[in-house]
């Protein structure tokens, strides 16, 4: 049996990236599953490599009740981060570049030492260097926002940029940090660290896991985001953005068209 086409469906994602035009759902259309769904992501981001993007981390989605609840999809997925796809804190980020960019405030992880796929991470304070606030920028490739499972998979799980605000020592506790999400010093969102897996750390434990089930191993000093704690937000020109992670401080960023 012929299977999906695989180049040809990261083509499609691709172009609608590149162009920020959105395309139709394509996993019902073309067979796709969740393993095809990650090679599809695989080859989704090889267009980015071969253009002469670096690798620089893995991201975690849909890791709280409400990003599950927002897109009706109600499974952890993982995608990975490029160093095009980072815009220092505080800078701008160009929203025509995007077809209808969300952002949420996130926690991400500077990787260290780490196991091997399927154990535990045991020591987190060996396997992470540091951590910060940080704001995920994310776009679907897809008409209305809209997708299946294996839909966002393919589609890199929404990746679009990502700030990294300023990293610090891990504290002791992650696990109940109070997280809010401003736009133009307006509460948007308010939340907490609890609402990714229980634990921001638990979803490193998954990252691992999961990845490691498509042959992916986190590697000494990339990026990590674990995933948002509230819901996403529509970023729209103009406006200022700050995530505030209660003992990590702040990402901000401003978009510009
Ligand atoms: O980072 C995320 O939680 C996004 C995962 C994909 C679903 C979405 O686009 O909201
Ligand atoms: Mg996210």
């Amino acid at each position: 049996m012929i299977g999906p086409d695989i180049t040809g469906i990261a083509d499609t994602l691709g172009i609608a990236a590149d162009t920020a035009t959105a395309t139709a759902q394509l996993a019902a259309e073309t067979g796709l599953d969740v393993d095809t769904a990650y090679a599809v992501q695989t080859a989704l981001v090889q267009r980015r490599l071969d253009r002469g993007e670096r690798l620089v981390g893995l991201k975690m989605g849909l890791t709280s009740k409400a990003k599950m609840a927002q897109v009706g999809v109600d499974e952890v997925i993982w995608g990975r981060l490029t160093d095009a796809m980072r815009v220092p804190d505080g800078g701008p980020v160009d929203v025509t570049n995007f077809i209808h960019p969300r952002v949420e405030p996130e926690v991400a992880f500077l990787l260290d030492r780490l196991p091997e796929p399927g154990e535990p991470v045991g020591d987190f304070t060996g396997a992470v260097r540091a951590v910060a606030p940080a704001i995920e920028l994310i776009d679907s490739r897809y008409a209305n926002f809209t997708f299946s499972l294996p839909d966002v998979i393919a589609d890199n799980t929404s990746a679009g940029a990502f700030v990294i605000g300023p990293w610090s020592a891990v504290p002791d506790g992650l696990d109940n940090l109070g997280v809010l999400l401003e736009i133009d010093g307006r509460l948007a969102q308010v939340g907490s660290t609890a609402a990714i897996l229980g634990d921001p750390r638990r979803a490193l434990d998954e990252g691992i896991r999961l990845a490691g089930r498509h042959g992916v191993r986190l590697r000494e000093g990339w990026i990590f985001l674990a995933g948002a704690a509230t819901a996403a937000v529509p970023l729209r020109a103009g406006v200022h953005v700050r995530a505030v992670v209660e003992k990590l401080g702040v990402a901000s960023l401003r978009a510009s068209s």
